[in-house]
């Protein structure tokens, strides 16, 4: 899917020294985007991928898709893509006006059948009902950490039986020195991918308290908590990782 997007703009942000700034989805980063994430998110083109795979499998007819904090909707068209079944509508919502006024334009310069509904709202504020599957695509993370369970709890509420939660998360180890190492090869994937060491070390002063990532085990036990009997890890490299949970 993400293999035949037109070249987008490439992600410049901290190329130059300035003044240290929580990392904000504003107008800035919701323009480079799909090439920030792509040379950022180890695995985010085969999570995508999955994604769309999935919701062929499972979504059934007449029910409703989410994508939380779905930035310019890469896992809605992948979602909409994917169905198989009508009647179905996939609702993307983020609260960055930058990123759904994008979101509007992405996707509908691609094919797909499925409508996809571009919100701009707060994910722990709208309600999911009739759902067959749900994505937070790297999210969660975002949102401060006293609001993480009542979200889970919502999404388990609003999926009918059998409806799936892909849950994709940067994570941090239950061990310091894997941890560590898990760092370490994360940073060597953003010099691959030609970030210098100036952009990597002000980015990540800029996500400092703003994305705070938790262990597998902190996650699935939220999950079993919201009720899913099923949840384990279907795709993971370094310390990104994506979970699939089921209702
Ligand atoms: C993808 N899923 O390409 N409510 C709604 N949106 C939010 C909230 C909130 N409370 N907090 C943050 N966001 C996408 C990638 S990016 C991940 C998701 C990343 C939004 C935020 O505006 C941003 O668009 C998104 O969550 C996180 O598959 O940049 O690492």
């Amino acid at each position: 899917m993400i293999s035949h997007m037109k070249q987008p703009p490439r992600d410049n942000i901290y190329q130059n020294r300035q003044m240290p700034s929580p990392f904000r989805f504003d107008e800035k980063v919701a323009a480079v985007f799909p090439d920030m994430i792509q040379r950022s998110v180890p695995g985010y083109e085969q999570i995508i991928n999955g994604i769309q795979q999935l919701a062929t499998k499972h979504v059934q007819n007449n029910t409703n898709c989410y994508d939380m904090g779905c930035s310019l909707g890469a896992a809605s068209l992948a979602m909409s893509q994917g169905i198989k079944t009508s009647g179905c509508e996939v609702i993307a919502v983020d609260n960055s006006s930058a990123m759904i006024e994008r979101c509007r334009l992405f996707v509908e310069s691609y094919h797909h059948a499925t409508p996809i509904k571009a919100i701009l709202g707060d994910i722990a504020e709208i309600t999911i009902n009739n759902a067959s599957m749900v994505v937070l695509n790297f999210t969660l993370q975002f949102i401060p950490m006293a609001l993480r369970q009542s979200i889970i709890d919502k999404i388990y509420n609003g999926l009918n039986s059998g409806g799936l939660l892909v849950l994709s998360e940067k994570i941090k180890s239950e061990d310091d020195l894997i941890d560590q190492r898990l760092i370490d090869l994360h940073h060597d994937f953003k010099r691959a991918n030609g970030y210098s060491e100036l952009e990597i070390s002000q980015k990540r002063n800029a996500l400092e308290n703003v994305l705070i990532p938790e262990t597998i085990s902190q996650h699935k036990s939220r999950l079993t908590q919201a009720g899913f009997k099923h949840s384990d890890v279907w795709h993971q490299q370094f310390n990104f990782c994506s979970i699939l949970a089921i209702k």
